[in-house]
């Protein structure tokens, strides 16, 4: 037996002096350190009690342990659950027990929060800390730097990342071992990646994005990583000669090009820059190309499939579009109510089939069933269509969905908690136009009758609830919804009415 995610993306590194992660003091942490570290965090996670097939919920910064913290979990066969930063106590009470996890990993921070929340649904708790310090780490310098991997098959989970949804409750997507591998194997030759590429990494590590594409794509070939906290301008901008290629979402492009510093010679020897999570404007890609040179090669992917198409390396990198479906990945259009195929240049919606798209939601098989078809394809809830060279397009969403720098906001959850307020007969929260996030969260209000709601204190009631990504830029005050015949509200009325309003 082996473990096929360990042994591919991390034990073939073992005993390699060559760099990993790049930090931004000038520490450089080679691959054999890092499987050090990894061995001695899976020994703390095997002495704490966890078994194969454990949940870990992690909470936690990005830092050079905590991505170990992940390839610890590989290594022993536990199933990793990582959290935004962001997420307030209310919504990690949610996974917690959803998941069913026996450890929470949490920032020092929070460990006074969460404590009460984790004892409360029977799981453990240990500190790992943004600099790497916690009690996690504590005992991991105590214990050997090997660890026997635990067995797995290319089936068995190995991460579950949640994902909200149009009824307000978050789903956790079981991602396969072999999800997570056939995928980096996939965009490894896809995007030509070896082990000299430096990957300029400043993406969270919580997300499909920043863990799986980034990290694994990095693993699989042995190269290496300029690992930055987060975003920052300054850092990229000092950071970029040094690299090779880099992944980002759009607001990183608009970001850089908003600075008179990113120019043709700093990006000159660059291989490679990506672009997905979310649209990549066909004028930023085009005002990218004219500054630099380069265009920029983007990917379309979801965190319950990872990555479904990518525009080529070698060929027309085509803006506005996602490019070709991956190898062994299919992609048809089909018609929502009916589910039959449409024929190219026709917008439909997008289902994907391949050892990419993840086994079902944790604990929700009705979800899953009306999602994941029988015949294993993928209704992804984004609606497009295929043109006559093979260009995926993405034309909309069939959900209703905002996508604010990267992060997915489902409006649903929002309302839900607008909906509770003093005064509040209903809501309905809509995404419009905003230059750096692309798009931007507003929350529109009916009052009951007679009443007018205190928005200033609603807007202090959704910082205890939601995560700060969530909260509206502003709410508004409107007499009724627009609603269709069938008491629909429509959503496109208000985007229209309320489009230039941030
Ligand atoms: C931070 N804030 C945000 C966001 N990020 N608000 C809305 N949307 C956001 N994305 C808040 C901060 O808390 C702060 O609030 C204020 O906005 C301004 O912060 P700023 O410093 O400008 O933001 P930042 O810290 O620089 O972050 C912006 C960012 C970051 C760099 C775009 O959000 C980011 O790294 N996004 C990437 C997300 C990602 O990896 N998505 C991939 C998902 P205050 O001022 O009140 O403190 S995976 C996926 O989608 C699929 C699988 C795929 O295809 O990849
Ligand atoms: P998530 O649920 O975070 O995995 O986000 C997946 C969603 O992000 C997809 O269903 C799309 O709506 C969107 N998305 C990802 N990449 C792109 C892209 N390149 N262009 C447009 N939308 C994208």
């Amino acid at each position: 037996m082996t473990n096929p995610l360990y042994d591919r993306l991390f034990g073939i590194h073992a005993s390699k002096t060559t760099p990993f992660l790049h930090l931004q003091n000038g520490e450089v942490i080679t691959h054999d350190d890092f499987l050090s570290t990894t061995a001695q965090l899976a020994n703390v996670l095997v002495q704490i009690g966890l078994k194969p097939g454990d949940r870990l919920a992690a909470q936690v910064h990005k830092s050079p342990q905590a991505l170990a913290l992940y390839a610890a979990c590989v290594q022993a066969g536990l199933i990793f659950l990582p959290l935004n930063i962001a997420y307030t106590v209310d919504e990690l009470s949610y996974f917690i027990e959803n998941s069913g996890a026996s450890l929470v990993v949490c920032d020092k921070a929070n460990e006074e929060k969460l404590r009460p929340v984790a004892g409360q649904f029977g799981a453990k708790l240990q500190t790992l800390n943004a600099d790497g310090g916690g009690s996690l780490t504590t005992q991991a310098k105590t214990m050997p730097a090997t660890f026997a991997t635990v067995d797995r098959d290319r089936n068995d989970l190995a991460a579950f990342l949640y994902t909200s949804g149009t009824t307000g409750r978050s789903k956790g997507a079981m991602l396969t071992q072999d999800n997570l591998l056939s995928n980096a194997e996939t965009l490894v030759d896809y995007w030509k990646f070896t082990a000299d590429d430096v990957l300029l990494h400043a993406l969270p590590i919580f997300h499909t994005h920043g863990l799986f594409v980034a990290t694994n794509v990095t693993l699989a070939t042995g190269g290496s990583m300029i690992f930055l906290p987060k975003f920052d301008l300054e850092a990229m901008l000092e950071m970029m000669p040094k690299a090779t290629s880099m992944m980002g979402v759009p607001t990183f492009y608009t970001r850089l090009l908003g600075d008179d510093r990113f120019t043709h010679d700093l990006a000159a020897h660059m291989r490679l820059f990506i672009s997905g999570s979310a649209p990549l404007l066909a004028e930023t890609h085009v005002q990218f190309e004219n500054r630099t040179g380069h265009r920029i090669l983007e990917r379309y992917g979801m965190t319950e499939t990872n990555m479904n198409t990518s525009n080529p390396y070698d060929g027309e990198r085509r803006a506005g579009t996602v490019g070709f479906p991956l190898p062994g990945v299919e992609l048809k259009i089909t018609e929502a109510s009916t589910g039959a195929e449409l024929p190219p240049n026709t917008v439909g919606q997008i289902e994907v089939r391949g050892p990419n798209v993840f086994k079902g939601y944790w604990q929700m098989p009705e979800k899953t069933a009306t999602e994941l078809r029988e015949d294993g394809f993928f209704i992804t809830g984004d609606l497009g269509k295929v043109d006559e060279d093979g260009y995926v397009h993405i034309v909309g969403r069939n959900k209703d969905l905002i996508i604010s720098g990267g992060y997915n906001i489902y409006p649903k959850e929002i309302e839900l908690v607008l909906d509770d307020q003093p005064g509040v007969l209903e809501s309905a929260v809509i995404g419009v136009p905003h230059s750096d996030f692309g798009e931007t969260v507003i929350g529109i209000i009916v009052p009951e009758l007679g009443k007018t709601p205190d928005l200033d204190a609603i807007m202090a009631s959704l910082k205890t609830s939601l995560a700060r990504f969530k909260h509206p830029q502003k709410l508004l005050l409107i007499d009724e919804l627009p609603r269709n015949t069938m008491g629909k509200v429509q959503k496109n009325i208000l985007r229209e009415k309320f489009n230039e309003v941030v």
